[in-house]
């Protein structure tokens, strides 16, 4: 054992040992990352090794002695970093990112209190280093002055290096799209370790910090040319009729319009949805052509839509890869132009897809998560809280809220893979054999019962006649994968043009006072909703930048772009590659030019949004003399215990 230790290479393995012990225990007690299941509790143990294995045997590139000194630094570099993080996470439940360090205001947030949230028995987390060094002290002498064969090194980084690939791709297993998706910080930093991520963060943030270092104040010119030109007046039957009134926006997960009126073994799947879709007397006027535009960030790309009436990004999510980006939301406007308050309710942690710090830049006011909500076990599925006890419990903090206000409900239960309590249940699963499938109808049906519930409640608070509704489905439930179950279910081959067309999420609104209009046919989707809802409050969306126009609007375009380039208009569709006529659903042989051009209008409106994404190109727009630029520092999410001591923001 001595002699082993005495060696160059027995060091490094003493290094590595406790370093991957450290890693492990901090991972263990510092953080949450919400490990579950065999596989993910074994890539969190095995995690540390690879960046243990490629970093500290850097140091064994060094001649002779310095091998050991170098082991040294570089360990304790990777102790630093490894506990910055801890002191971050202690506040903000968070990693930190490349982005955060360079916005020192942000991080001046946690400044004056380091010394707060450092413990005495954080010193522990330097024994090792001191154990290593007086390890190096008694042994130094007996090591070679020689450089050690370059084979070596070479072979333990190789290790490291396979480590990390076996690693990566049973995390990617376990969760599809790690990388490309980026979800939440706390799964990257499960999946992969906190090392890793740093570099996956320092990697992003290189690659768009150049195209915002090359965007200059004239590329958001032929934007504003651009949308100025599709922008469409408003309707004189809506304009202003909304004015100052709270507005409710319940968020549909997963909710896809096939799902409205559908019947399953006899039954109404969401009676309640279908009463307010059917019963003109509700007051809702019901968009049946209405799409989902969403990409890899999903919710997160919906919710940006929404706010902004930007397009999602072709890869990631704009609210993880953007967060930092200057934006003119809506939740902004209607804070400025009428003194609405803003806020966003949900039952999930507050990280995930970095709303924590992306709501800051679209000016939402509050953000009741995960810390506000009663989450025990019996209130939780899946991914957070059951919908049920999430509107339930968001009653309370609504009517505290300042009116007029914008709230955003965002139910999280009818999410793949569409898990549900017996005692919740209460239609029975479809019978295709596909699980997810089957069940779908299950959960929808949970948080159809769940909004009944809500509106019983918003109308015992008095919050329900005098406030505008709105309800929309985010994305689809059902992707590709299931077409064959899909057939069963709808009755149909699922064609590249049926699945399209299955892209359909509900869009519904009441306004109070004004007449519902049934059914509405226009051709919409997730970019529209915003200007639609600044005309209905009466301020005119031509100041800003929209690549959506009010869907009420008789100068509303009927065509409705897909991040992918595939399109949709009442007429005919554009679906990978082909052009198809909607009501024979055939090939269209030769599309005419008109076809073509639209086309290129779509491909167009993509990459300018884009381009407005990657450029933060909005820094340098100024929507009109009133506009004042969001400060993310003034707002702050903490839990409820926070919301006590300081209203809105840490000093
Ligand atoms: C997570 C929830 C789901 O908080 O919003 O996100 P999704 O997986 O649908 O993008
Ligand atoms: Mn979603």
């Amino acid at each position: 054992m001595k002699k082993l230790l005495s060696t160059k290479l027995g060091f490094f393995a003493v290094a590595l040992v406790l370093f991957w012990i450290k890693t492990y225990l901090i991972y263990k007690f510092e953080f949450s990352l919400g490990e579950s299941g065999v596989m993910q509790e074994f890539l969190l143990f095995f995690n540390p090794l690879n960046s243990g294995l490629i970093f500290l045997g850097l140091a064994l590139f060094a001649k002779g002695r310095k091998a050991g000194i170098w082991i040294i630094i570089i360990d304790a570099v990777l102790s630093f970093i490894l506990y910055a993080n801890v002191v971050f996470y202690r506040f903000n439940s968070d990693f930190i990112t490349i982005p955060t360090l360079l916005q020192t205001d942000n991080f001046g947030s946690i400044g004056g209190s380091i010394a707060d949230l450092a413990q005495m028995s954080d010193l522990l987390y330097t024994v090792d280093i001191i154990f290593l060094t007086i390890l190096f002290i008694l042994v130094r002498k007996k090591w070679s002055v020689e450089r050690m064969q370059l084979r070596k090194p070479f072979l333990v980084i190789s290790a490291g290096v396979l480590a990390f690939t076996i690693n990566l791709g049973l995390a990617e297993a376990d969760r599809p799209q790690l990388l490309e998706r980026t979800f939440d910080r706390n799964y990257l930093v499960k999946y992969l370790g906190a090392f890793n991520f740093t570099i996956y963060d320092a990697i992003q943030s290189a690659k768009t910090s150049t195209r915002r270092v090359l965007a200059d104040s004239n590329d958001i010119t032929k934007i504003e040319n651009y949308t100025k030109a599709k922008y469409a007046e408003p309707n004189q039957k809506y304009f202003g009729k909304g004015k100052e009134k709270n507005i409710i926006k319940i968020h549909l997960e997963s909710f896809q319009s096939f799902l409205i009126n559908y019947e399953l073994h006899g039954e109404e799947v969401t009676p309640f949805l279908n009463s307010l879709v059917n019963d003109q007397k509700k007051g809702f006027t019901y968009f049946d052509n209405f799409f989902q535009q969403t990409e890899q960030g999903k919710t997160a790309d919906a919710e940006l839509m929404l706010d902004t009436s930007l397009y999602g990004l072709p890869q990631g999510a704009a609210f993880v890869t953007k967060g930092n980006n200057t934006y003119q939301a809506l939740p902004a406007i209607l804070d400025q132009k009428q003194n609405y308050t803003s806020a966003v309710f949900h039952g999930d942690g507050k990280s995930f897809w970095n709303r924590d710090e992306v709501y800051k830049h679209l000016g939402i006011n509050e953000f009741y998560h995960e810390e506000f909500y009663d989450m025990s076990e019996e209130n939780v599925i899946n991914y957070g809280l059951k919908d049920k006890p999430f509107f339930e419990q968001s009653i309370p903090y609504l009517e505290d809220m300042e009116q007029p206000f914008y709230a955003h409900m965002m139910t999280l239960t009818h999410h793949h893979p569409y898990l549900i309590d017996e005692e919740d249940a209460t239609i029975k699963p479809a019978e295709t054999g596909d699980g997810s499938v089957d069940r779908y109808f299950q959960t929808a049906r949970y948080l159809d019962e769940s909004l009944e519930q809500f509106f019983n409640d918003l109308k015992e608070k008095g919050l329900y006649d005098d406030s505008i509704i709105m309800i929309y489905g985010d994305h689809y439930g059902i992707s590709n994968n299931h077409n064959r179950a899909m057939k069963e279910i709808i009755g149909e081959e699922i064609t590249p043009l049926k699945n399209a067309e299955l892209q359909r999420v509900p869009f519904m609104i009441r306004i109070p006072g004004v007449k519902s209009e049934g059914t509405n046919h226009t051709y919409a989707g997730q970019v529209d909703v915003m200007p639609t809802l600044l005309h209905i409050l009466g301020v005119d969306a031509q100041d800003y930048i929209q690549f959506g126009t009010d869907m009420f609007s008789k100068e509303h375009k009927e065509y409705v772009p897909f991040r992918n380039g595939n399109f949709m208009t009442p007429e005919y569709s554009f679906v990978d590659g082909n052009y198809y006529d909607n009501e024979t659903k055939e090939v269209i042989k030769k599309p005419t030019d008109e076809m073509e051009k639209m086309h290129d209008t779509v491909m167009k409106e993509l990459k300018l949004s884009d381009e407005l994404l990657y450029g933060d190109l909005l820094r340098f727009y100024t929507p009109n003399k009133d506009w004042k630029p969001i400060d993310p520092d003034d707002y702050f999410y903490g839990g409820p215990a926070g919301k006590k001591d300081d209203d809105s923001k840490v000093e």
